[in-house]
């Protein structure tokens, strides 16, 4: 069973503190109840820096590896306006990766490090930029409807208990809020376009469903980490939580361009004013954050290749003697 396949009975949440100071403990747990911001040098339990740096470094490096899809297509955009904002949009994407890097280095990780976890495929990073954006209408759903689930994320852990962390995801959502409204144009555009432009952005819409659902992350029933971050304040609401609030926002926006989505069931229960939808097939989720999606292995090659040729860069930045270095095996 999925659900079953993450749990490890080492981290089971109680096991999680039992060697830890309890005064120091219940100090720390008092002030994040009061809702004080945690500072690097402040104490912290060992989990709770393990979890951090977990966290925030796949946010980084989702960030990273987010600004490929899209970035294939700045060479093709359609027209001079969009290509800038484009570009400037992927640019922001990178820049939202060194201010997470910097976030989850205060907490002991080496940037040098994380950077080899990702290209060695040991990290994860968001599932959805695992996919290749086949056309421009692909790019448009991704600037939109990628961006708000991120900033549904970011706005509501924005509110959290680290405080590098959190400062780093404010910054984020200003630039967030603009990639969201340059997408959300360009979608109108190709919807309110000529009967192709419709066709395209349609298909690209059902193509990006399934994995913008699986980007909120795992059901809350087979979630591993939900319950310490949620009790440490890391993470302010559920992955579901999170999933409904997109949906609540998201799909009548879709709906009233005429637009259609890939599942049948998808309904707001007036009563209850939960959204109703298929249950994302998690197995596919787990294969694809596991290294198995169409694009993973592209997605690191590029990251690879990036770190070779940047490797002179860094080393007469650093003022080390720059030299041919070469390249992985
Ligand atoms: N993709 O117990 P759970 C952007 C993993 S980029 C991959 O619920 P948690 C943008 C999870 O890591 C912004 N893996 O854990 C950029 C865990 O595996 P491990 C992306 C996922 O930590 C460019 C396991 O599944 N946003 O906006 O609470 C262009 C069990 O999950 C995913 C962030 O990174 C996933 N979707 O995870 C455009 C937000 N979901 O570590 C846009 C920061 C879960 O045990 N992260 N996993 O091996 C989070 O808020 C939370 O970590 C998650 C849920 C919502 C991802």
């Amino acid at each position: 069973m999925y659900g079953n396949a993450y749990i490890d009975p080492d981290k089971a949440p109680n096991s999680l503190v039992a060697d830890e100071d309890p005064v120091k403990l219940a100090e720390f747990e008092a002030r994040i109840a009061a809702g004080e911001k945690i500072e690097p040098q402040d104490w912290m339990p060992k989990e709770y820096r393990k979890q951090l740096i977990r966290m925030i470094e796949q946010h980084a490096h989702s960030e990273i590896i987010g600004a490929l899809p899209e970035g294939t297509w700045i060479t093709r955009a359609p027209g001079f306006r969009r290509k800038l904002a484009l570009m400037a949009k992927v640019q922001d994407e990178v820049g939202h990766a060194q201010l997470l890097y910097s976030a989850a280095e205060t907490l002991g990780k080496s940037r040098e490090q994380m950077i080899n976890d990702l290209i060695t495929g040991k990290s994860k990073y968001s599932n959805i930029f695992n996919y290749p954006a086949e056309t421009w209408a692909d790019s448009a759903v991704i600037a939109w409807l990628v961006d708000a689930g991120a900033i549904i994320n970011q706005t509501t852990n924005a509110r959290g208990s680290y405080g590098p962390y959190v400062r780093a995801l404010e910054r984020i959502c200003y630039e967030e809020s603009f990639h969201l409204k340059y997408g959300h144009d360009n979608v109108v555009h190709l919807a309110t376009g000529t009967k192709k432009q419709r066709e395209m952005v349609q298909a690209a819409l059902h193509r990006w469903w399934p994995p913008l659902m699986h980007f909120f992350g795992p059901a809350d029933k087979i979630s591993v980490h939900s319950e310490v971050l949620m009790k440490w304040k890391v993470k302010m609401a559920s992955n579901d939580e999170m999933r409904q609030q997109f949906l609540d926002m998201y799909v009548p926006k879709i709906w009233d361009l005429e637009l259609t989505l890939p599942d049948p069931e998808l309904r707001k229960d007036e009563e209850t004013g939960r959204w109703i939808y298929t249950e994302p097939d998690w197995e596919e989720f787990k294969r694809v954050i596991n290294g198995d999606g169409p694009c993973n292995a592209e997605r690191l090659a590029v990251r690879r290749m990036a770190e070779e040729k940047g490797r002179w860069v860094r080393r007469a930045i650093l003022g080390e003697k720059a030299k041919y270095v070469k390249p992985f095996a």
